[in-house]
């Protein structure tokens, strides 16, 4: 039997064997990470020379990875501050590959679009909410750290623009209303740290440091952090729902280095064709049909193949 599914899986090889796909498949799932944003100007993580994983290792820190690490994240957010203009969407438009994934609604065969991508643009694209799964959240939305205020993300965009960690106004407002702190009774001095040198700098009776001032919460945007848990609605749809039913998955602009979506294709039933389209092959999960290049054009070239018209104003009139 296995030696069967080998043979039938080995039927599938060539992008006009992915076109025939997409002709006949009606429940395709579709993965996508960073690269169908790269032509946008939004940078990857990965991709050597280009990708902000590198730019982060060029400013002096030591791993992209850190920056978003959740525990980091609370012990110092300016980091995450200071860098995270570089991947904060355009939001005004979406590539051709996010076209793609909206044709493939349109023409009734989209199950799902699990995507990877926190810059929100399925949702420009016009993919319904109903058959999307944004794995790692987005930059939709923001929260508070301390009180889990939850506000549009748009709201802390000027911060991060402007490489200012973004506070909580409801904390501010908290704040605000309450009583100041009583500082404490000052100590007194032993002699022996009578003549230290801070001792004199620091002898102002209003000295805030002198005692713990509260701190409005930081807000984080709602992006999954590593040490965060994935959304329910991840495990729910793909396990409950889409595991069963869909015959198709399309793989398009990303390394698959990060689990739990990394697992995916894998997890699905080997009678389920899988396809990747990116600009590397990988070697990690087995695919069925790799299409190797520029994912906005390989989209285009598997319409015109399966008699679609991909309409976008990147793509040139006579391409
Ligand atoms: P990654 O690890 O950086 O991999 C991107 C992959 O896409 C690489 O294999 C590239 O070779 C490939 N690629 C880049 N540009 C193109 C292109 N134009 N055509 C074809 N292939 C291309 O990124 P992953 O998505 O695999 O990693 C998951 C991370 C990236 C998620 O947690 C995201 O939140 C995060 N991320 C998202 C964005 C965004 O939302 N636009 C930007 C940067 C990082």
């Amino acid at each position: 039997r296995a030696y069967k599914k080998r043979l039938k899986l080995a039927e599938y090889n060539t992008i006009d064997d992915a076109a025939k796909l997409l002709r006949s498949k009606k429940n395709i799932m579709v993965i996508t990470g960073a690269g169908i944003s790269t032509s946008l100007g939004i940078p990857d993580f990965r991709s050597q020379g280009t990708g902000f994983y590198d730019k982060v290792r060029a400013m002096g820190y030591e791993g992209g990875e850190d920056v978003f690490q959740i525990d980091e994240f609370d012990r110092d957010p300016t980091i995450f501050y200071s860098l995270a203009g570089d991947i904060l969407p355009d939001l005004k438009r979406f590539s051709p590959t996010h076209a793609f994934v909206k044709l493939l609604q349109t023409n009734e065969r989209l199950q799902t679009n699990y995507t990877q991508n926190i810059d929100n643009l399925e949702e420009l694209a016009g993919i319904d909410k109903a058959r999307l799964i944004q794995c790692h959240g987005s930059f939709a939305t923001a929260s508070c750290r301390k009180c889990k205020h939850k506000v549009l993300g748009r709201a802390i965009f000027d911060d991060i623009r402007k490489q200012r960690v973004a506070k909580c106004k409801r904390c501010i407002q908290k704040l605000a209303e309450q009583p100041p702190p009583r500082p404490p009774l000052k100590k007194r001095k032993s002699k022996l740290t009578l003549f230290r040198k801070n001792d004199w700098e620091d002898s102002s009776d209003d000295d805030e440091s002198a005692y713990d001032m509260p701190q409005p919460g930081i807000m984080k945007p709602d992006i999954t952090f590593f040490g965060e848990k994935l959304p329910n609605t991840f495990f729910d749809r793909f396990t409950e729902k889409d595991c069963k039913r869909v015959d198709l998955v399309i793989v398009i602009g990303t390394s698959l280095k990060v689990a739990p979506v990394s697992e995916m294709p894998n997890y699905l039933p080997h009678s389920v064709p899988h396809i990747y389209i990116s600009r590397e092959p990988i070697a990690h999960v087995n695919f069925d049909i790799q299409l190797l290049g520029e994912c906005d054009h390989i989209v285009y070239e598997l319409c015109r193949r399966a008699g679609w018209a991909l309409k976008h104003e990147m793509i040139p009139k006579d391409f």
